[in-house]
């Protein structure tokens, strides 16, 4: 519940609304109040003692109360919207900025589908419950007790009948809400299940029918959904009773009061008027008793959801800058491993890197070659710090990149990442999406260097056709030519390209890299490949094996020193593979 104490820091901005909201809330109810004593006096003043004139007049005096409380309850539920909607939109934003400042350690714990259960129905389990609360808060508490304490100076010989019923109501509804309170937890991590297959089907949509697991999607999707459905009706079969048990009473409390109430009109002490107005505070006392406890019931809801908004705004991003964090680092590129070990889940699960050494100085080409898993993406992740080193130090230009503000850091750093992802957008925003106040030339620039510009300017609109959602698709070359021309654009100290031509063909691949000579002169440059015709070049090839550097040299030292390098080089392009080069 305290996450729901933290949640309403979040209402603060909209406070003069979810005041005003109650307020009017106020004018409602107390109009209603009035309703049951007017009918009262209609009845035993106006209608028993046959006047009409009064008759009208008090139910002229009705109709404009119950406009007045129209209005009142009007206001309330406006007011209760925008302040409703304004923080679920403050709640959203927050959560989506704390995911902008998590590190790829925080993203891969909480999973897609996770997050986006928690910025879209977590959010709206929250929104509508201050919605709920602003309106029912203020209506079913002074509903409630304004109507028994009428109820009891209508009639206060029949006081008792309320009052035993309430207490029944109570004990029955903290029977059902302590129950219920923990399996809203469980409703919400069921929808989690549901979206995480949802999300990784329609991500791996081409996959699954490439392989035709259809069916096998389907039932997994089925399960992650019944489970849902099965959870939602088991909440609600204990939510559903108290409707059945709050008429029953009613009902009991209504035959009560005929009888004990008939019994004193009988014997002249009380009037059929009060009897009506009795039996109307009566219902209206445990109708508004139930509100509270179905908003009770909402709040626990939302209090399941708050937790876990709360666990994503609470959770620290791994990545942080120092407090003294250089923010003005503007390196040649000297690129240092020094004894860099490297585990994913912290120093208790086997390293993916071990006790790695090795420099890149600016102008120098490194590439680094190895079989997959060997180890080469997460080597060079290290270098931007999407991941800090378990032991030892990664420097650039001999400065910790732990000691520089990640955006300095990364400013610096251009990466074309493994897997090629572009945004919908136009082919030019996606180039510039890392320098968006580039011009149009240095767009070109980029797009030539890696050796799009010829497919972009065959496309329907050239730099300005769209891609994505709506748009036109690429091959898979095409997108990995367009991260390329991303990264080459923010000109950085130290370009990363990893296994970024894989599915370009080598005569592309080789212009490629003649393009990118003149942009790399005096920067710092890493290739990952896994063909060897795509580092002959390069200054200096790492050999990477199982974690760590097999091997070190450029290509013609490693054809002599390195029998791991040679066997790639002959299974490649030796005697057997097709010659190059
Ligand atoms: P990578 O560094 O991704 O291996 P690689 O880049 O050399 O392989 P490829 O050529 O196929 O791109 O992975 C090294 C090991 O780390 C591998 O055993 C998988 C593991 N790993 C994780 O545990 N978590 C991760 O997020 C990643 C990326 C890898
Ligand atoms: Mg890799």
């Amino acid at each position: 519940m305290t996450s729901v104490r933290k949640l309403f820091a979040f209402l603060k901005p909209y406070r003069r609304w979810a005041i005003l909201a109650p307020l009017f809330m106020l004018i409602e109810v107390s109009m209603d109040l009035t309703q049951p004593y007017m009918i009262e006096r209609i009845v035993d003043d106006g209608v028993s003692k046959l006047n009409l004139p009064y008759v009208l007049q008090a139910g002229g005096i009705m109709i404009v109360l119950a406009l007045i409380g129209a209005i009142g309850g009007s206001g309330c539920t406006v007011f209760a919207v925008w302040a409703a909607m304004g923080t679920g939109a403050d709640i959203r934003a927050a959560v989506f900025r704390k995911v902008q400042a998590f590190s790829f350690g925080n993203l891969d714990r909480f999973g897609t589908g996770q997050l986006i259960t928690r910025l879209t129905n977590d959010v709206q389990q929250i929104q509508d419950a201050v919605q709920a609360l602003l309106r029912i808060m203020v209506r079913a508490p002074f509903l409630m007790i304004g109507a028994l304490i009428m109820a009891i100076i209508t009639a206060p010989q029949l006081a008792i009948i309320p009052l035993v019923l309430m207490v029944l109501v109570l004990s029955g509804l903290i029977l059902i809400i302590g129950r219920a309170y923990p399996m809203f937890n469980q409703v919400q991590a069921r929808i989690d299940d549901m979206n995480t297959v949802m999300q990784e089907n329609l991500a791996g949509v081409r996959v699954v029918k490439a392989f035709v697991r259809a069916p096998y999607e389907m039932r997994r999707f089925e399960i992650a959904n019944n489970n849902l459905m099965n959870q939602i009706i088991n909440v609600a079969r204990i939510v559903t009773i108290t409707f059945p048990m709050m008429m029953i009473l009613m009902n009991f409390g209504v035959v009560a009061v005929l009888w004990f109430g008939g019994i004193q009109v009988i014997q002249k002490h009380m009037e059929i008027g009060q009897i009506i107005a009795f039996t109307n505070y009566l219902a209206t006392t445990l109708f508004s008793l139930m509100m509270v406890s179905m908003l009770v019931l909402q709040m626990s809801r939302a209090a399941a959801s708050a937790d876990r908004i709360e666990q994503v705004l609470d959770s620290t991003s791994d990545i942080k800058d120092r407090p003294n964090a250089n923010r003005e680092f503007n390196p040649r590129g000297l690129v240092a491993f020094e004894h860099v070990t490297f585990s994913y889940n912290g120093s208790d699960s086997d390293p993916v890197l071990k006790d790695i050494t090795f420099t890149a100085k600016p102008g120098q080409t490194v590439a680094l070659l190895g079989s997959t898993g060997a180890g080469k993406s997460s080597l060079v992740h290290l270098i931007p710090r999407f991941y800090d080193v378990t032991a030892g130090r990664v420097t650039i230009d001999g400065v910790d990149v732990r000691d520089v503000a990640q955006t300095a850091l990364r400013r610096n750093i251009g990466v074309a990442l493994q897997e090629a992802v572009l945004f919908s957008g136009s082919v030019r925003d996606n180039i510039r999406y890392g320098r968006p106040e580039a011009s149009d030339d240095e767009v070109v620039t980029a797009a030539r260097i890696a050796q799009a510009h010829d497919f972009i300017t065959a496309l329907p609109d050239g730099y300005d056709t769209m891609l994505g959602q709506r748009g036109v698709n690429l091959s898979g070359g095409q997108k990995q030519r367009l991260a390329i021309a991303r990264a080459v654009l923010l000109r950085p100290a130290i370009l990363i390209l990893d296994d970024s031509t894989s599915s370009v063909d080598v005569e592309t691949e080789t212009r490629i890299q003649d393009a990118l000579g003149d942009l790399i002169r005096e920067r710092t440059c890493f290739v990952i490949a896994q063909r060897i015709s795509t580092v002959l070049k390069a200054d200096k090839i790492l050999v990477i094996d199982d974690g760590v550097v097999a091997a070190e040299g450029t290509h013609a030292e490693l054809l002599d020193t390195s029998p791991i390098y040679r066997d790639i080089y002959d299974s490649q392009l030796g005697s057997g593979g097709a010659a190059h080069g």
